[in-house]
Formats: structure tokens, C-alpha cells, sequence
């Protein structure tokens, strides 16, 4: 299936690291929603909950399920997902990488904090995108913000762990400090979503999102995905989501066996 991008959205992609696509995943949303529905009563085992002392609800985040939930296997191999990727990476093929669920309580106030993506990934390259996929609408508020232009830094930001603020690797000498967003000339970009929106987002945009104060529930899927120039980097750690048997050497492409190459262009 294809989805013709606009030039003005491929455009932005490239020059902000950030684009929203309105009603692209429209007709897959209730697949996605029944996929949540059995996911948040059979989280993974790698399920992460956080959460404030001072709000009632939890925070939970999931990774790497779409092979044991058939509405998500669904939605990757049989969605425009991969299309719309090699569009705005302007790619040849769309490698699917992970995806990450993010399932926000009433009333959970814990927010995401500011960061970048691939700092916490085993890849290296310029062609990548996740899709940030809400279930629900969402205002403005709730949505997700991102730092324009953020991509093209020069170094990668030093990636923390979100619970203790402690670094995520042992030897963090490669990445930079986390620029003061507030005072810096980042324009903030931020959309109120309808079901079937997506933000669309280069794993290097430096990115965040505000708690959950709302009295209803927000779930969020964020769909990742590689394009022809990235490639395997060996992290000195454990990743997020971790890998430990993968068995590849910094330089290769990723194994695609586990990350099936979902479309190609011809
Ligand atoms: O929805 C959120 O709270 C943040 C999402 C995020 O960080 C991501 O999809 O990479």
C-alpha cells in the first residue's frame, strides 16, 4: 500500500526531524486499541512502571512486542507503516526495528524527560523514524514536544536512566550535556493528535512529553524503523530495548531475521 507524502511534509522531516502526518493510520486504530487492550493485561517481562509519589497512577512502558500480538504484527506488515518510512527517509527499504508502548494512568505524573533516542539504540546512521502513534486524541498539552533542527547536532546526547537521572553507560565520554531546551533556540514543535495522527520523528530529535494530569487514560505506540544507511553499533552496555543475543559486529546491517525489512522500493 502507498501513501503519497506531500514535498512540504518530506521537507520538514528533513530540516526539523519532525513532521505530523494527520489521519494516515486512521483506518488502523481499533486493530491497534484491541492489540492494547490484551498488552496492558499481559505486559512483557521487560515491562517498565513508574511512578510519582505524589499521583495515584502509573506510568508503564513495553517493548518489542509486535511478534506476540497479532493485531500489532498486523499493523507492522500490512499497514502503510513501511511506505511512508522509505518516503520520509528517503529510503529504499524500511527495516522494522521496535516498538514501544506507552500506557499513561489518570492522573500519573510522571513525564517523559527531554532526550534523544538513539544514544539508548545499537544502530548508527542518518535513515531512521518513529512513529508516535496515540490511541486516544489528545490535546496539545499531552502531546508529544520536539526540539526542530535538534537532529543535526553534532555529537549525541548523554543518555541517562529516566528513574535515578544516573548515565546509562558506564563510559559516557562520547556524548554532550543535554542542551538547557527552555533557554536554547530550539523551536518547540507540538500538535493536538486525532486517532489515526502520527508524529513522525528522526531517532536523533531530541524529544519529550508532559505528565499525564488528565482524569482519562493516554496510550501511546511508537513504531521505529531503519532505512539503507544505518547499521549496528556495538553500545558500551546494555541497550534499551537490550539485545543481548544478537550476535552482530558494529558496521553490519541489522540481522533481518529478527528486523524483517518490511518495504522496498522499486
Ligand atoms: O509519549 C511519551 O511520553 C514519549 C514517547 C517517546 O519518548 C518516544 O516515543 O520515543
Amino acid at each position: 500500500m502507498t501513501v503519497a507524502l506531500s514535498k512540504t511534509d518530506i521537507q520538514s522531516f528533513n530540516n526539523d526531524g519532525v513532521v505530523v502526518l494527520r489521519g494516515v493510520f486512521k483506518e488502523w486504530i481499533d486493530t491497534l486499541r484491541q492489540g492494547a487492550d490484551f498488552h496492558i493485561d499481559n505486559p512483557s517481562e521487560s515491562a517498565l512502571i513508574h511512578k510519582a509519589d505524589s499521583h495515584q497512577g502509573q506510568f508503564l512502558e513495553d517493548f518489542c512486542n509486535w511478534q506476540r500480538i497479532p493485531e500489532y504484527e498486523n499493523f507492522v506488515l500490512n499497514s502503510p507503516l513501511g511506505a511512508v518510512a522509505t518516503e520520509l527517509m528517503q529510503s529504499k527499504t524500511a527495516q522494522f526495528f521496535h516498538d514501544h508502548y506507552l500506557h499513561k494512568e489518570a492522573s500519573s505524573g510522571v513525564p517523559t524527560p527531554w532526550h534523544q533516542d538513539i544514544p539508548y539504540y545499537c544502530v548508527q546512521g542518518s535513515q531512521t523514524v518513529s512513529f508516535w502513534l496515540p490511541l486516544e486524541e489528545r490535546d496539545v498539552a499531552l502531546s508529544l514536544k520536539c526540539a526542530a533542527g535538534s537532529h543535526k547536532l553534532d555529537k549525541e546526547i548523554r543518555p541517562t536512566s529516566w528513574a535515578s537521572n544516573e548515565s546509562f553507560y558506564e563510559d559516557d565520554s562520547l556524548f554532550m550535556d543535554i542542551p538547557d531546551i527552555e533557554k536554547s533556540d530550539f523551536e518547540i514543535k507540538q500538535w493536538a493528535i486525532e486517532p489515526g495522527d502520527v508524529v513522525a520523528f528522526d531517532f536523533r530529535t531530541l524529544h519529550g512529553a508532559n505528565a499525564n494530569t488528565k482524569s482519562s487514560i493516554s496510550r501511546t505506540m511508537s513504531f521505529r524503523l531503519v532505512g539503507d544507511d544505518v547499521r549496528y553499533r556495538q553500545r558500551p552496555g546494555r541497550t534499551s530495548p537490550n539485545f543481548p543475543e544478537i550476535a552482530q559486529q558494529t558496521g553490519e546491517r541489522l540481522r533481518a531475521d529478527w528486523f524483517p525489512i518490511i518495504w522496498t522500493n522499486e
